[in-house]
């Protein structure tokens, strides 16, 4: 099929069916263009299509992590918990692609594996790994920050006998691990979710922990029918108060975000910690401002969640363990459901790795020095190649066939982190540097997903062919982003998150979202406005 205005086969191809592929895709079919989905999957729903681990569950209010785009969908949906479970999310997806008829556009099972911009026609060439080879005068890549898992390459990793499992790729038929010896590697959200799960079926757990983190409780509850009425009275308000939200959510609790945390005196410190806690989720996070910007402030967050272990955990070497020494926040928060109550039970050990990594995985198990432990299953929960691992790899080639992955090489380099100089007419929806992970990610998708739209309205309507930023606005975007985070204590030397890529060896550590969707969107807006300023448009 040759679309009729461009001779090239669609005018836009979308990689990923995730949150980001289908509302780009739904956008596409509003405004009429041509438009192919590939995605390896074969179903929707990016990352909750392929994170099905045991426990794994949203940790934004499901009222909030949901497309605001359509009145009706947002009516008629029903979420049955307060922060729901993957299966409800995938179903959620699943609706939304029949809802809006956009399987048609959609290739399954198909990984896209190059795409090479065509500077004759200023279009791009993408082909997969299914053998196709197509045309698009825009190429947009909405493949997720954490969707390429990290795979780390422990000595032995592929000689061991037992199951092993990624909790990123986790298999769809499920898991059994009734009577199952069960090693697990990590202790970040994945495996803070799958760790009380696993330990209920398993004869045995033993957790890998080479950083403790900090984990809230979600006091997730069934979905409270009079609060739910009262959003979907006023849904839309609702979402205008949480998009001038820093990350986008939490109108609801900006109430309690008081003044700085060293200004009180300290019961009065433990007091509102305390409510904080209680309330569940990322309030504790957000309710004082300075948490993220002061050391000493931190450290009284930090503090009292430390205490909230040792009074979970019974064991006090474990609970001590157990106990974080980073700075909160530095990572991001993770929100459970009973996981330090989860090291009390007899079946489940917990090894600090943190001074002595792994040094083998056997056959039939791991060892660290003279203590090899024997498994009947292994579970990575070792987190993504976060950002840019899906981005860069795809082969993509942009002018002068220069590769995404030498012009990135120092770190990624974007202008509003949707476009990167060198790639016109390419757009990455939640891409570094801008602030996807910080926010509720699907303010976020909506935001660049209509930015985008709108650009290629605005192309069209004016007679442009191609889109492309200038250095000096990616340049000038790069050092914001930058101080930005240095503004922060994300970027603390001891901090290795992925945030920085220092949770993969060899990536470049640099700081890679950017905070403050409010600010972020207004910029957006106003380059927008003034013309697409930044952007040289043929
Ligand atoms: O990955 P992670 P994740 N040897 O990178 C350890 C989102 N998410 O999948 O901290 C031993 O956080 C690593 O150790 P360290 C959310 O944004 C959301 O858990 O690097 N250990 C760490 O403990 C989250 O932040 C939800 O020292 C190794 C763990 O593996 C993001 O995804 C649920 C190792 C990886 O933790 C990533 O979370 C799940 C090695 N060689 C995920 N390599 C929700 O709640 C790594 N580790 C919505």
């Amino acid at each position: 099929m040759t679309d009729k205005n461009t001779s090239t086969d669609f005018e836009v191809v979308i990689v990923g069916a995730g949150f980001a592929g289908l509302y780009m895709l739904h956008k596409m079919h509003e405004a009429g263009r041509t438009a192919r989905v590939y995605e390896a999957g074969s179903g929707v729903g990016g990352t909750w299509y392929w994170n099905r681990y045991p426990g794994a569950r949203v940790d934004i209010q499901s009222v909030e992590y949901s497309y605001s785009f359509s009145e009706e969908l947002q009516q008629e949906w029903e979420w049955p918990e307060k922060y729901s479970a993957q299966p409800d999310i995938l179903k959620y997806a699943n609706h939304v692609a029949d809802r809006f008829d956009l399987r048609k556009d959609i290739q399954f099972g198909t990984r896209v594996e190059s795409a090479i911009f065509d500077e004759e026609t200023s279009s791009w060439d993408v082909t997969t790994d299914q053998g196709d080879s197509v045309k698009a005068q825009f190429f947009v890549m909405a493949t997720g920050c954490l969707s390429a898992a990290n795979k780390p390459d422990i000595p032995g990793r592929d000689n061991f006998s037992g199951d092993t499992y990624y909790t990123a790729t986790w298999p769809k038929e499920g898991v059994d691990f009734t009577g199952k010896r069960v090693g697990l590697i990590g202790t970040g959200s994945s495996a803070v979710q799958s760790t009380p799960v696993v330990a209920e079926e398993a004869e045995s757990l033993t957790v890998y922990q080479r950083t403790a983190s900090y984990s809230l409780p979600s006091n997730n509850t069934p979905t409270d029918p009079e609060f739910v009425a009262e959003i979907k009275a006023n849904y839309s308000d609702f979402r205008a108060a949480n998009r001038k939200m820093m990350a986008g959510t939490g109108a609801q609790y900006a109430a309690m975000l008081n003044d700085p945390i060293l200004t009180y005196s300290s019961e009065e410190q433990d007091r509102l910690l305390e409510a904080a806690w209680d309330k569940g989720g990322f309030t504790f996070a957000s309710v004082f401002p300075d948490v993220v910007t002061d050391y000493d402030a931190n450290e009284v967050a930090a503090n009292f969640a430390r205490k909230k272990i040792a009074e979970i955990v019974e064991d006090e070497a474990t609970a001590k363990l157990l106990m974080p020494d980073i700075v909160i926040g530095c990572k991001r928060m993770i929100i459970d459901s009973g996981y330090y109550e989860t090291f009390n039970k007899p079946n489940v050990d917990l090894v600090d790795i943190k001074n002595h990594p792994i040094d083998e995985i056997t056959e039939s198990g791991i060892r660290i020095g003279d203590d090899h432990r024997e498994f009947d299953a292994i579970i990575f929960a070792t987190g993504f190649d976060a950002m840019t691992g899906a981005i860069l790899n795809v082969d993509i080639r942009g002018r002068g066939g220069e590769s995404i992955r030498d012009a990135w090489h120092a770190g990624p380099r974007t202008y509003l982190g949707l476009t990167t100089v060198g790639f016109p007419n390419m757009f990455v929806v939640t891409g570094p540097g801008s602030p996807s992970v910080l926010t509720n990610m699907i303010v976020s998708i909506e935001q660049h997903v209509e930015w985008i739209d709108e650009c290629i309205n605005y192309m069209d309507d004016n007679e442009f062919s191609t889109i492309d930023a200038s250095l000096p606005a990616q340049d000038a975007w790069v050092d914001h982003v930058n101080k930005e985070a240095e503004n922060t204590l994300r970027t603390d030397p001891n901090c290795n998150s992925w945030y920085l890529g220092a949770n993969v060896e060899g990536k470049t550590r640099v700081f890679m979202p950017l905070a403050g969707f409010p600010a972020y969107k207004k910029k957006c807006d106003e380059v927008v406005a003034a013309g697409y300023e930044g952007f040289s448009l043929v």
